[in-house]
């Protein structure tokens, strides 16, 4: 094999050691399995924390040093380790109590630097683009990976033996065919029982021929799929003039920056060399002979499954086209521009961000980009390979690919407004928390304009998703964090570390956001229509090529700017005023019939109900004086269960109707509460079932468990945001003492 793993990674005696099942939450992992591969000694992890809130697993290499450096309270919670230090607490008596016993368990797991870490799982196609990376760059693989890694992909089997887009999805030949190469590069022999049983559906789904594209595209350069089996992604798209409506700067960001390295390897027709487990992995993945299948006539084969977004007309068309240009017409001259052009790119995103990337995707596929151009001596490699570590993430089940480098900045914005509404913020021991999380916030707004640079969008005082080295200005993201850091410096009890001309870059940047329809998108105004979505060549996902405007983006920018309206009056006052009443009529608008509006970030009616409520209720609009209002209560007061809770399904963002699963859930309860409250409904009676569900599912370490997915994108995908059980629930039940006293009247 022409690939030299860690060899330490396998002298590290394994122990297994097994995972204690009560630890976990039921619908993530299937523990059966687990045990048919080897674990290693969870005490043996630690999570390093980079000056810039980077989160990274260590593996330590002796008792000695594990001995030295004892582990965290966080680092035990995140491994599913024994808690012996936790509080132990009597089931809360009132709401308020509840909200306590929430953040003191909470606040145990706050990082040094002022900032919660997360495990961010759910999708299940990262995992290969980082694996395949080390393996084709012959890069050796950071101790405890290949453990940690394979027990993770072992313990999210499905029952047929595979895996699908994401934790909770059906198998598919993307997920099981790219992560039975990870199994296999990993070490797990081919006649190992998971591996057997993961071939075997594998085949049954028609084998990796009926991959889709991004599926066609890895293999390929693992050299186990033909390029010439690929439709095209042309590199020379980068060479169209910017004001083309087609062009990949006006795409949604992560559209672009995944198809850029794409281009660039597909230009280049950049494999791993053929080696003998090559050979072997080319006859386990398909159900033909490898060397009598002809690629070029399955560019368009795709397991039904997969195929969530089938071609159009007009991509087909144009893919026939590019076809007829790539065999008669194309000089290779252009085409070496093209990819010329999109490593210049490709560079520029690199070093933009440091080599953190935008995201899991583009990180993976960069690696590989700079690794044939620049070699795996250079610099660029050795940086790009070390921020790949900060995607990755240990917990009791295995080792995941995050889907993105942590979300520090997204859940120190909430936490700080969930303790400054519930009022928990009164007390002086949590005012310390409150202090370290601001000054995070602090330090993690963007001082540096990228406009312009790698088509990116303006960024001096913005605030990322995750941390200030990924950089990319989220609307929403900037806009929780403006509005906590308001809050917070506010209040008499906290200084002001972030200057007012700070903030007011902050809203100079959301002040660029908005969209022609009012509403606000992800990253960028939209720079193109929705018809670029014609061109999708993406098959699994929908809703990619471009921005759209979302109510939850656009309630988080009303609520900011509000905010920032009551800090600053003056400034850019008429501005504001008019965005934050056009945005309003954005919400409205998109409010449906029945009175719910569809969630695209989170799992789903409930989840954009709280931020559409609560924008509205900027300018005094509730139930009682309100038509809109009134039908989201309604709404939601349906969908109530006997039990007092709510609980949403992500086949609801799939089939954009309310599902629900099996047991009302926290998360969503949460949100469904804090939009009645929001919209003032004025009977007590519902919103304290509400609440007595959540005190009543409160462990007695003062902690939940969410049985569900909370989040989604891009329509198909599920991904985990295991701390919205607890910052919202801890606003839900603070709120409620504020707003309706605090007791329980049974
Ligand atoms: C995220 C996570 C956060 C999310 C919110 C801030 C919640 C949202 O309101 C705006 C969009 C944003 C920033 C977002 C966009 C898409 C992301 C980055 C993700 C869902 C996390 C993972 C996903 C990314 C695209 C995963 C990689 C997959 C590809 C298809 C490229």
């Amino acid at each position: 094999m022409g690939y030299d793993i860690d060899k330490q990674a396998y002298n590290t005696e394994v122990s297994y050691f097994f995972i204690q099942v009560e630890t976990m939450e039921p619908s993530r992992f299937r523990p059966d399995w687990s045990k048919t591969v080897p674990e290693l000694d969870k005490r043996l992890w630690r999570l390093n924390i980079g000056p810039d809130g980077g989160e990274s697993w260590e593996f330590l290499t002796s008792e000695e040093e594990a001995k030295s450096r004892p582990l965290s309270f966080a680092e035990k919670y995140f491994l599913g380790l024994d808690l012996e230090d936790a509080p132990n607490v009597q089931p809360a008596k009132t709401p308020l109590e509840s909200a306590v016993h929430g953040y003191e368990f909470f606040r145990r797991l706050q990082l040094n630097d002022g900032h919660w870490a997360s495990p961010y799982e759910g999708p299940m196609f990262l995992l290969p683009g980082i694996v395949f990376s080390f393996y084709i760059t012959q890069t050796a693989f950071p101790r405890g990976w290949p453990e940690e890694i394979t027990q993770y992909l072992v313990n999210h089997t499905n029952d047929d033996g595979g895996w699908g887009i994401h934790t909770e999805g059906a198998s598919t030949v993307f997920g099981t065919s790219l992560n039975y190469a990870v199994l296999r590069i990993l070490g797990m022999k081919k006649d190992h029982p998971i591996a057997v049983r993961a071939r075997a559906c594998l085949h049954r789904l028609g084998g990796a021929i009926a991959n889709p594209h991004w599926g066609k595209l890895w293999l390929a350069t693992l050299n186990c799929y033909d390029w010439n089996g690929m439709n095209p992604i042309p590199p020379e798209l980068w060479l169209l003039p910017d004001w083309v409506p087609v062009h990949p700067g006006r795409w949604w960001c992560h559209a672009r920056q995944v198809y850029l390295p794409m281009g660039y390897l597909y230009g280049e027709q950049l494999s791993c060399p053929i080696n003998a487990f090559i050979r072997e992995l080319r006859e386990e993945l398909y159900v033909d002979d490898y060397d009598s299948i002809d690629f070029s006539k399955h560019r368009n084969t795709v397991y039904e499954t997969d195929l969530c977004h089938p071609h159009t007309t007009v991509l087909n068309s144009l893919n026939w086209l590019m076809d007829k240009y790539f065999t008669f017409v194309r000089p290779q001259w252009i085409r070496k521009l093209g990819t010329k052009k999109a490593y210049q790119l490709i560079q520029l995103e690199n070093e933009n961000t440091d080599y953190a990337c935008l995201g899991p995707v583009n990180a993976a596929l960069n690696t590989l980009c700079v690794y044939y151009q620049e070699g795996p001596s250079s610099k660029a490699f050795q940086k790009i390979i070390r921020r790949l570590h900060e995607f990755m993430w240990v917990q009791p089940e295995g080792m995941l690919m995050r889907g993105t480098n942590g979300l520090q900045v997204w859940e120190a914005s909430f936490t700080l407004n969930a303790l400054v509404d519930s009022g928990l913020c009164e007390s002086k021991m949590y005012q310390k928390d409150m202090i370290r999380a601001l000054e995070f916030l602090d330090r993690q707004q963007i001082r540096n304009e990228y406009a312009g640079k790698g088509y990116r969008h303006n960024s001096k005082g913005a605030w990322p998703f995750s941390n200030i080295t990924q950089g990319y200005t989220v609307s929403d993201t900037t806009s929780e964090a403006l509005r906590a850091v308001l809050k917070v410096q506010s209040l008499p009890e906290f200084g002001k570390p972030v200057s007012l001309s700070r903030l007011r870059e902050a809203v100079d940047v959301l002040l660029l956001m908005q969209n022609k329809d009012f509403g606000f998108a992800s990253y960028e105004p939209a720079r193109a229509s929705e018809w670029l979505e014609q061109l999708n060549p993406a098959e699994v996902f929908g809703k990619i090529m471009v921005e759209y405007s979302y109510p939850e983006c656009t309630t988080s920018v009303v609520l900011a700017l509000r905010a920032f309206t009551l800090y600053d009056e003056s400034y850019r006052r008429e501005e504001i005023e008019k965005t934050i009443r056009n945005a309003l009529s954005f919400v409205i608008k998109s409010q449906r019939p029945d009175g719910s509006w569809y969630g695209s970030w989170a799992i789903c009616f409930t989840y954009a109900a709280m931020f559409a409520t609560d924008s509205l209720a900027t300018v005094g609009r509730c139930y009682e004086n309100c038509d809109v209002q009134r039908k989201a209560c309604e709404f939601l007061l349906s969908k109530q269960r006997p039990d007092g809770g709510w609980s949403e399904s992500y086949m609801a963002c799939l089939t954009e109707n309310y599902t629900e699963t099996e047991s009302s859930l926290v998360t969503q309860t949460s949100w469904a509460l804090l939009a009645l409250m929001h919209a003032k409904y004025p009977h007590r009676k519902p919103i304290e079932k509400g609440i007595q569900f959540i005190m009543k599912t409160q462990a007695s370490n003062g902690s939940w468990k969410q049985n569900s997915i909370e989040g989604i994108f891009n329509k198909s995908v599920a991904i985990a945001y295991p701390n919205y059980k607890f910052y919202f629930s801890i606003h839900a039940l603070g709120l409620f003492a504020r707003q309706y006293g605090n007791y329980i009247s049974e």
